[in-house]
């Protein structure tokens, strides 16, 4: 090979990343997702995703992840280091591969890892192209090299800084204020998805340190027990029935299981599902496979050990009351599908959880006897309630029809048949529901006044649940059921518009309702059906001007307008202390026209997240409530409708 060839081969794959780096700058959505908070702190993710596959394949103890001053981040692991050899084809180190090629982040020897995580996979050179500038060190072969980009583009060659000791990858990058809206790293946000991580990776120890602020904060993660002590934690609180916390990993051909789960005195069910570290909010294949296996274990076994009486039988619902489990798989090559792809397609991991869990569920309640019996009078319980509330409910349906045809007297239906094309607002109390029922625009909008407080169905029983008439009145309005019987494709609106008073109270209504969508309806909230009004806070006049504000800087912003630059004289400001105060044509303009309102749509940013925001709300301590009130608008992302 001549030197020319050589350069020219260089020069053609310069012409490919310079390429391929733009694509991710141009749409940068299309690689992390979005620009926001969450697109923000996804590069972090994707960083620490190489350093767990380098975990995962047996070779790193431990990660540092540290915010650094001016929101610089680095991520300094202990693996075998990012090969820095030339590639044979390519001429450029590995490492430089890594960083500005797509796709194939540290992965591209593909014999190195048998399973990798990161959800869009995306790899560490799309890191690299949204950051101001990007530095990379390893320690290998007893030297320290280091190299440094700008934009993805490299702006030195890789060098050897001296000699190291013992071997590992540093990332450090400042993402590029000229791509991201949001700059600030949140301490929360990364401490949760990485103290996950060291749960979902047993002995892997994880270091989260913030460096900006005079007080350091600094948490190191390591879950010797894996699983098991996720569990734990996700219970929190609540009475275990049972002592120990079920736990077992199994290695199959078709996927690499491990399972944990306890049952406790609560009525919710908390399973949360992974694969490949990544969390399958939707489901998939080893749920189905998981709910199967459990729900035909624990009935053989109380039918072999003559528990039941004759007729018994225990559903799925009944089996998964109080129940907190998480069920993690490694799949070689996993399909993601649904609206998130966070729901696993592979149809072979099913039956593979099913038989792992199938045996050593059996085999843990042939041993712990008493365990055993604790879960079924649990689930027998269950299934007690569950028939009552069938009765309760079948005889309500002669009455008011919780799934017949009967809508509810409160409701005002809208005229337009087509789900697609409703909503229905959810409003608190019956004043502002008669406001709203004027100032709507009936072809498309229903409202369901509701009364007072809802029941918090985190402290209530399916039974008792049903026997309330504000929730009778609501799922029967939206028309899908609910748990087990829940078919999205039943919903009477694809628009469920949750509107309460702008304070604590109406915050409270909310996260009520919230978690009662959550429990018995998730996939309302997972399928983007649920959204919050907003309200404005203010509203200021002069005049025969009138202006709306939805916070106070807005207020202060319309003031300044009003008063061109010189006074103040005949402003009023009005402050909105409920919605009552407004006239239905001020809620309408507001609040409920498509064309000038703003709804926030509800999403399930983190099921195990959510898990531990709603738990809060279980306790009778008014001031984790309080927080939860106030931390509740990081449920909800901005929508443009
Ligand atoms: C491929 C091969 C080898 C290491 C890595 C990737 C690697 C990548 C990253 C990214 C962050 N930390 C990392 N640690 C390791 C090594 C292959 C070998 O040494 O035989």
């Amino acid at each position: 090979m001549t030197r020319n060839n050589r350069d020219g081969d260089y020069t053609s794959r310069q012409i490919q990343v310079l390429k391929g780096l733009e694509a991710v700058r141009k749409r940068p959505g299309m690689y992390i997702g979005s620009t926001s908070a969450r697109g923000l702190h996804h590069l972090v993710y994707e960083v620490v995703d190489n350093s767990i596959d380098e975990a995962m394949a047996g070779y790193c103890a431990s990660i540092s992840v540290i915010i650094r001053p001016d929101d610089m981040i680095s991520v300094d692991d202990d693996g075998r280091g990012i090969p820095v050899d030339i590639h044979p084809t390519e001429g450029v180190p590995g490492v430089e591969l890594a960083m500005t090629t797509l796709h194939a982040g540290g992965k591209f020897d593909k014999s190195s890892y048998k399973v990798s995580g990161g959800l869009h996979g995306v790899g560490v050179s799309v890191v690299n192209a949204l950051s101001e500038w990007l530095e990379v060190e390893v320690r290998r072969g007893g030297k320290r090299y280091h190299q440094r980009y700008e934009r993805g583009i490299r702006t030195t060659d890789l060098s050897v800084l001296g000699p190291a000791r013992g071997s590992g990858t540093l990332v450090t990058f400042k993402p590029d204020a000229e791509i991201f809206s949001e700059m600030a790293f949140s301490f929360d946000k990364l401490s949760n998805r990485l103290r996950e991580l060291a749960f979902l990776n047993k002995g892997l120890e994880i270091v989260l340190r913030d460096e900006r602020t005079d007080e350091e904060r600094s948490e190191t993660y390591r879950y010797d027990g894996g699983l098991a002590e996720f569990v734990a934690y996700l219970r929190g609180t609540r009475q275990p029935i049972h002592q120990n916390v079920i736990h077992f990993e199994a290695s199959k051909p078709e996927a690499e299981i491990e399972l944990a789960m306890q049952y406790d005195e609560s009525f919710s069910e908390n399973i949360h599902t992974f694969v490949n570290n990544i969390d399958t909010h939707e489901g998939g294949t080893h749920l189905t496979g998981f709910r199967a296996a459990l729900t035909r274990t624990i009935n053989d076994y109380a039918r072999r050990n003559r528990i039941f009486k004759k007729d018994e039988n225990l559903s799925g619902d009944d089996v998964r009351e109080g129940l907190t489990c998480v069920l993690s798989v490694k799949v070689m090559e996993p399909q993601f599908e649904g609206q998130t792809k966070t729901k696993l397609g592979n149809s072979e991991v099913r039956g593979a959880v099913e038989a792992a869990v199938n045996e050593h569920l059996s085999a843990f309640l042939e041993e712990n006897p008493r365990s055993a019996r604790a879960v079924i009078e649990k689930s027998l319980q269950a299934a007690r309630a569950r028939v009552a509330a069938r009765k309760a409910r079948d005889l309500a349906r002669k009455k008011s029809g919780l799934e017949g045809g009967v809508l509810p007297g409160k409701l005002a239906d809208c005229s337009i048949a087509d789900p697609a094309l409703t909503e229905i607002y959810l409003v608190e109390g019956d004043s502002a529901g008669g406001s709203a029922k004027q100032g709507r625009d009936r072809s498309f909008q229903a409202i369901l006044p509701l009364k007072g407080k809802i029941l918090n169905v985190e402290k209530a029983r399916i039974d008792k649940i049903l026997s309330n008439d504000e929730i009778r009145a609501m799922v029967t309005a939206i028309g899908a059921g609910i748990r087990d019987d829940f078919d999205i494709d039943r919903a009477r609106y694809h628009k469920i518009i949750i509107m309460t008073d702008a304070d604590v109270d109406g915050a409270h209504i909310r996260t009520l309702l919230l978690t009662f969508f959550f429990r018995q309806m998730r996939e309302l909230i997972e399928q983007g059906y649920v959204y919050i009004a907003q309200p404005p806070l203010y509203r200021v006049q002069k005049g025969r001007t009138e202006r709306y504000a939805y916070s106070d800087a807005e207020r202060d912003l319309e003031i300044g307008k009003l008063s061109n630059g010189k006074d103040g004289r005949g402003i009023s400001v009005q402050r909105y202390k409920g919605l009552g105060e407004m006239n239905p044509d001020q809620l309408w303009k507001t609040t409920m026209d498509p064309d000038s309102r703003t709804i926030l749509r509800v999403t399930v940013e983190s099921a195990t997240e959510a898990d531990r925001i709603f738990r809060r709300l279980m306790g009778d301590d008014v001031e984790p409530r309080r927080q939860f009130i106030e931390e509740n608008a990081r449920y909800v992302r901005n929508l443009d409708v």
